[in-house]
């Protein structure tokens, strides 16, 4: 193929050129490489994704029947607290970021981020977060206030211990971590792409980084100094939040949405990101409609910052029209971007790998999820439908749905980037199919449930029999989801034994990351190709053919 021509020869020295004698294990400990540093992020990310599921299994074998089985009240507190905790906080969004921290330098064509030591501090601060999490349960007891962890609950009983001073440690930590990693991605995205590459040259999971970036940034900080509140109102004798000492309850609900919804983006851009990269790649297509993803992109990013009090129409303390309104607007830009992939597959040659089918998996499910946030944000219907599981419903299909099949889209894409060998295919579509059963047995119940009032945090609910019966088919969705990473797992194993390695760029990408070599040396790159568009690889491949103009700003070679 032509573009094994156009790739630049790497140094045969690889990734260890820089430090020849030094133990594998300290250069891993000790290193600044992004690359690296990406990698420790993804297996880190996975082992607490691991965690926080079989937390998961745990409160779906509690339900699988009316009554107290296994866990009591606060044990089950603590399950349901933990899972999400460590799903959003120590799964997903650092996730994400692993991905950030590997693709993004090699997509703008840069040597590594701009502050590869600030990045590794970045890192190291997120298996320490999990441990302080997780010595919770050493003390006595684990946070069990829920993810929110609401004052009117953190100050009650139930959170006096010290597991919920643990939560609020680890979180700052965590919260400290995703300020730095923002910093550096935002400086890294603005200062050093490699020439040509103008920001609308820009690939869209970059794109969708710089303004998970800003969100971060401008998010985050609101997060931590409630943390530091609810610090100082446990410990210290503050009073901010309990209003039988002068404190306002809802202000914690203020400050917290402030960030947690904007953090819902932190979570899916990203994820709208990798589709963006997977779809037109096994379209053979680009994208339709670039710019547009790139408004609709920071669209939904700042209409973020205005929909917060939706998590709080039956506080009766918030101007329901208005977050009404904003959050209904939120699903135009959301809409814009479901026609930029159908449009983008539309005659399409499309090449069912297994990275496209998560693909195709985040746009149903992750639709779904939207269309259930929907119905939400209809203060009339909320009222009805908040705190029941049609919430857990909405939340899964949006997070799991959507980040998590996003997240497998981009391990089955990047893996030969990552290690130079594809994953195998028929596993693949094993694992696809598998989880994608047991994701839908195990949430779609969750609406019906919602609908007939069933609440969520709750261990034991009353005997009826439609109840128990949806309880017992999510108990089982559940367990397939968790049998569906076996095959996953096993496929990393084969193939990291498997000796044959695959061609440079197996699907035919065409960003920078698939011009060095899979995996790329320490540095990088040897060259650069010249850059006219969002597509230099395939410029370089038809350089012949077509005549391109130096001075395009967008898309050249259509
Ligand atoms: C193995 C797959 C999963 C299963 C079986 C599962 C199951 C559950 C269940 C049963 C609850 C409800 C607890 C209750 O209200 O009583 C729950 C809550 C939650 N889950 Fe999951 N979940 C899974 C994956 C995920 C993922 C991937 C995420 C996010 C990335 C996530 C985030 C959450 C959050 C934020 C909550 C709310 C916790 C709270 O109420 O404080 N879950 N999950
Ligand atoms: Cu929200």
């Amino acid at each position: 193929m032509a573009i094994t021509e156009a790739r630049p020869e790497a140094s045969p020295s690889g990734a260890h050129a820089i430090s020849p004698q030094r133990h594998p294990i300290m250069e891993w400990l000790t290193t600044t490489d992004h690359k690296k540093i990406g990698i420790m992020y993804l297996v880190n990310s996975y082992f607490w994704f691991g965690v926080a599921g079989l937390l998961a299994e745990f409160m779906r074998t509690e339900l699988a029947k009316p009554g107290i089985q296994f866990f009591g009240e606060q044990q089950y507190n603590e399950l349901f607290t933990m899972h999400g905790t460590t799903m959003i906080f120590l799964f997903i969004i650092p996730m994400l970021a692993g991905f950030g921290n590997y693709i993004v330098p090699l997509q703008v064509g840069a040597l590594d981020m701009a502050f590869p030591r600030v990045n590794a501090l970045s890192f190291w601060m997120l298996p320490l977060s999990g441990l302080i999490l997780y010595s919770g349960y050493l003390t006595g007891g684990a946070a069990c206030a829920g993810w929110t962890e609401y004052p009117t609950v953190s100050l009650q009983p139930c959170g006096t211990g010290v597991g919920t001073d643990l939560w609020i440690v680890a979180l700052l930590l965590v919260g400290t971590s995703s300020i730095l990693g923002a910093v550096n991605f935002i400086t890294t995205i603005f200062n050093m792409r490699a020439p040509g590459m103008t920001m609308f040259r820009m690939p869209l999971f970059t794109w969708t980084m710089l303004v998970t970036s800003l969100l971060v940034l401008l998010a985050t900080p609101v997060f931590a100094s409630a943390l530091v509140m609810l610090l100082i109102e446990r410990n210290l004798g503050g009073s901010f939040f309990d209003p039988t000492r002068g404190g306002i309850t809802v202000l914690w609900q203020n400050v917290f949405w402030f960030y947690s919804h904007p953090a819902v983006y932190v979570m899916v851009l990203p994820g709208m990101g990798i589709v963006s990269e997977v779809l037109p790649v096994f379209s053979r297509k680009p994208l339709f409609g670039y710019k547009a993803f790139v408004f609709a992109t920071a669209g939904i990013g700042a209409l973020g910052f205005s929909v917060w009090a939706h998590h709080m129409f039956t506080t009766g303390t918030v101007l329901l029209p208005f977050f009404s309104i904003m959050t209904f607007l939120i699903a135009v830009p959301t809409g814009v971007k479901f026609f930029n992939w159908i449009a983008t597959l539309w005659k399409g040659k499309i090449w069912f790998t297994t990275a496209n089918l998560f693909a195709f998996g985040f746009l149903t499910m992750f639709l779904i999820g939207g269309i259930d946030g929907v119905f939400l944000a209809a203060p009339p219907v909320d009222f009805g439908l908040h705190d029941t599981y049609w919430v857990i419903a909405h939340l899964h299909y949006v997070l799991f749905g959507g980040s998590v099949f996003a997240v497998y889209a981009g391990l089955y894409y990047w893996w030969p980037k990552f290690t130079g060998k594809r994953l195998n295919e028929g596993l693949g579509k094993l694992h696809f199919w598998l989880q994608m059963i047991g994701f839908n047995l195990t949430f779609m119940p969750m609406h019906v449930l919602g609908l007939l009032g069933m609440p969520r945090r709750i261990s034991d609910y009353l005997p009826f029999p439609d109840w128990t019966g949806l309880n017992q088919l999510e108990t089982v969705g559940a367990l397939l989801i968790a049998v569906s990473t076996a095959p996953f797992l096993a496929n990393v194993v084969l193939t990291m034994r498997r000796k044959e390695r695959d061609p440079e760029n197996p699907w035919g990408g065409n960003t920078l990351e698939w011009w060095t070599t899979s995996p790329p040396p320490a540095h990088n790159f040897d060259s650069l190709p010249e850059i006219h568009s969002e597509r230099p690889l395939f410029d370089a491949r038809h350089a012949d053919e077509l005549t391109v103009h130096a001075d395009a700003t967008t898309t050249g070679a259509r």
